[in-house]
């Protein structure tokens, strides 16, 4: 028997293939996992489609986080199809383009609410939309980055929105543990992605990190996917409210 036979999966923040979330897809429903797909926005809607539909028994449906309305228009097409959910994905993020570049002192109201919303708030928003659904317990795997608890340049005020996602993982596990959801954190090392190229000198990034690294090398989706598909599984059954470092190794150098 899969890891995963039976089990029925939200994943939001499939933009393209080399989407993270993509990445997670793929390494789920190999295990048997069959999963919803999410997608923000219209010109989304055509890339998604065609590659939840490579995947068996998949959904598609629309979900911008900053509309509660899709979020539960998009829970209730979960219902109405599996009756069930078993674990979600959440793998969004996003702060206005100025915000990523420059002095983070410059942050403004908007931008700042905006990357707190959308890529921390989320995590509680979906979580608590969800939770009807997740009668059996569940897993919840949430991506963050180094940047929220050291400054990474240009990353700015998407450091600060992912030091809230960790703390907000360990919260939501706090409070989920007693129906059996467990809530973990992919801290991942860049990678060449749609919203990666969105930070300034993302490139040299990616040299730096490649060269310091235990490892000697920058890591893959596919790694990423690997171990959300681990904190999904019960393989992971004694985990939660973690942060898990997938960077080969970078954060563990000192000098
Ligand atoms: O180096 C990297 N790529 C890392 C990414 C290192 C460590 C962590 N991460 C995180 C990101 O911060 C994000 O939380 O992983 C997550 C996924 O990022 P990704 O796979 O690198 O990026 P991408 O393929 O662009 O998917 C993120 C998607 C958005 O894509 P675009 O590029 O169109 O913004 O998040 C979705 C959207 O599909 N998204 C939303 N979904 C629902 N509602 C919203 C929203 N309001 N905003 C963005």
């Amino acid at each position: 028997m899969a890891m995963l036979d039976n089990k029925i999966g939200l994943v939001l923040g499939v933009a393209n293939k080399r989407s993270i979330a993509w990445a997670c897809a793929k390494a789920c429903a190999a295990e048997g996992a069959r999963m919803a797909f999410t997608y923000q926005a219209e010109r989304l809607k055509e890339t998604v489609d065609e590659l939840a539909g490579t995947l068996n028994d998949s959904l598609v449906v629309p979900c911008d986080v900053s509309e509660q309305e899709t979020l539960d228009a998009a829970i209730d097409a979960v219902k109405q199809r599996y009756g069930r959910l078993d674990f979600i994905v959440h793998s969004i993020a996003f702060a206005p383009k100025e915000a990523l570049e420059g002095e983070f002192v410059n942050t403004s109201r908007d931008a700042f609410r905006m990357a707190l919303e959308i890529s921390a708030y989320s995590l509680t928003q979906v979580a608590r939309a969800a939770l009807p659904l997740m009668t059996e317990g569940g897993s919840i795997v949430t991506m963050s980055y180094y940047g929220a608890e050291k400054v990474v340049m240009n990353y700015n005020v998407m450091g600060v929105a992912k030091s809230a996602l960790e703390s907000s993982t360990r919260y939501l596990a706090a409070d989920l543990g007693k129906d059996n959801i467990r809530v973990n954190a992919i801290s991942a090392g860049p990678i060449n992605t749609l919203s990666a190229r969105g930070v300034r000198g993302m490139g040299s990034l990616l040299g730096y990190v490649g060269e310091r690294s235990p490892l000697k090398r920058n890591v893959t989706a596919d790694e990423v996917g690997n171990t959300a598909l681990f904190l999904i599984s019960d393989l992971a059954s004694g985990i939660t409210g973690e942060t898990i470092y997938v960077d080969c190794g970078y954060h563990i150098m000192g000098i």
